[in-house]
């Protein structure tokens, strides 16, 4: 769709930037905080980048009036953070700590006197160990019913104060992480406990969503995605049905639960013939329907490309690679695991790639945005976006051109979304300042503000503000006008 003239950005447009508790706060044993899974599970020998933990993170918990300072002179419209559950509920549920909300209190009470809006993430994946230990995490429906009378707490504590509310940051990666590649807590490699796992999670959010209409009518709340689009390699329609399954697999499994209220039906008809569908009882019907976010959170760094599924692709003399001892495909056979039977990933040809071998793909954001509004028919909010780098301080300065025109691109996609018709009311760059990156340190680094510390050491942990900073200022203070 060519657009000769682009629309603006609405008025009001919530220009902001994005981060999460376990990866900037730090003070990990201080104020009666408890120990959330992240805490244990990144001690784990060879499951973080060298180590790396948030134990210490950037200090933001002594240093956000400083950071915040920083978000005022930026003209941040909007900052979204989430809210350490084991800070609040050191065991998940029962006590509550007042040390721990006042630490909240503070925060949000600083970005209101800096006009700023808040925007909280409930979860942004550090479960309160006690319940992993205790319930077996999310397996239980038991964690559900902790999730929602802590979400209930926070709401109506900050009734008033917060408009802006994330039930699930990602629920589809720390799902897929945490359950089925044991890269996440809690380092399980199963199926189909990812799949019941995940319905309960399914329930919570509904929950959450519903509870938070009845606290505040005008609350507006959503879950937050990390949705890329699937790409066939090329016009063959083999590949193009592989895409759609693609979505289907990746995407729409948790999308349309959140916005229409069940599985796609497609999909569901294939786990449940392969033994795999999630226990659904007849009353989680009733509590799925009844959820109506008011807009659908998205995170976007890229999507994927694919190709027919192998086993299909060895009917083609054109394909000689797969061969019966193909250990995964024997694995796919036994139906572990579907996703060999829907499609193969593939390597897109067009485009180019970060040092931490991310596609960079704007055009693929407008994309998304189009196929989510057209799919659901919400507004979006853009709940993280940006680049992760290893920048280099010369001479006190952080010249950070290559973030700059990451950033622009994708901007300028989305202002093409907004002008096909796209409704997005925000956008958060992923992130304010540098923080630890949960799998990658503190090399790998995404924000407008530098912070000194390094893998090994918290050295000063002073904020340097990076050209970027300057740049997204101007940004917001033109509303987008000349990206
Ligand atoms: C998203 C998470 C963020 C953040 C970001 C960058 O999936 O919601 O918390 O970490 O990805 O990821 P990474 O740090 O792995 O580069």
């Amino acid at each position: 769709m060519y657009h000769a003239i682009l629309d603006r950005f609405p008025p009001g447009f919530l220009w902001g930037a994005a981060s999460a508790a376990y990866q900037i706060e730090g003070a990990a044993n201080k104020d009666g905080k408890g120990p959330s899974v992240w805490d244990v599970f990144s001690k784990i020998e060879g499951k973080t980048f060298k180590g790396t933990n948030g134990d210490i993170a950037i200090d933001h918990y002594h240093r956000f009036k400083e950071d915040i300072a920083l978000m005022k002179e930026m003209g941040l419209k909007t900052y979204r953070f989430s809210i350490s559950w084991s800070r609040v509920f050191p065991q998940g549920e029962g006590e509550i700590n007042e040390l721990g909300l006042k630490f909240y209190d503070q925060l949000i009470d600083e970005l209101l006197k800096n006009g700023i809006e808040p925007m909280v993430t409930l979860y942004h994946w550090d479960l309160p160990l006690a319940l992993e230990e205790k319930y077996g995490g999310w397996l239980s429906r038991k964690t559900a019913d902790a999730f929602v009378e802590y979400a209930r707490v926070i709401m109506t504590r900050y009734c008033h104060k917060v408009k802006y509310w994330i039930t699930f940051n990602e629920q589809n990666v720390f799902m897929q992480l945490g359950y089925r590649l044991a890269a996440h807590p809690p380092g399980k490699s199963n199926f189909k406990e990812m799949i019941e796992a995940n319905h309960i999670v399914n329930l919570a959010n509904a929950r959450t969503i519903t509870l938070a209409h009845q606290i505040d009518p005008s609350y507006k709340i959503g879950p937050s995605f990390g949705y890329g689009p699937s790409y066939p390699l090329n016009s063959d329609p083999n590949n193009v049905l592989a895409a759609m399954n693609a979505d289907a697999f990746n995407n729409d499994w948790w999308m349309d639960v959140y916005a229409r209220g069940h599985y796609p039906k497609v999909l569901l008809y294939q786990l449940e013939k392969a033994g795999l569908a999630p226990t659904i009882l007849e009353e989680d019907h009733t509590v799925l329907k009844n959820a109506h976010p008011d807009f659908l959170g998205m995170n976007y760094y890229h999507g994927g490309t694919v190709q027919v599924n192998r086993f299909e692709q060895k009917t083609k003399s054109e394909s000689k690679r797969f061969d019966q001892t193909d250990p995964y495909q024997m694995s796919a056979k036994n139906a572990e695991d579907l996703e060999a039977k829907l499609f193969e990933t593939a390597k897109n040809p067009y485009l180019e790639t970060t040092q931490w071998g991310w596609e960079i793909d704007p055009v693929g954001f407008r994309i998304a945005l189009r196929k989510l509004y057209d799919r659901y028919e919400l507004p979006i909010i853009v709940t993280e976006n940006g680049l992760g780098a290893q920048d280099i301080v010369e001479q006190g300065k952080v010249h950070d051109q290559y973030r700059i025109e990451y950033l622009k691109s994708h901007l300028l996609e989305m202002k093409k979304a907004i002008t096909d018709g796209v409704e997005v009311i925000g956008y958060c760059a992923w992130s304010f300042t540098d923080l630890l990156s949960w799998l990658n340190g503190y090399k790998k680094r995404y924000g407008f503000v530098y912070v000194d510390r390094d893998d090994e050491s918290e050295r000063t942990l002073a904020r340097i503000k990076k050209d970027s900073f300057e740049w997204y200022k101007t940004v917001i203070d033109e509303n987008g006008e000349n990206l």
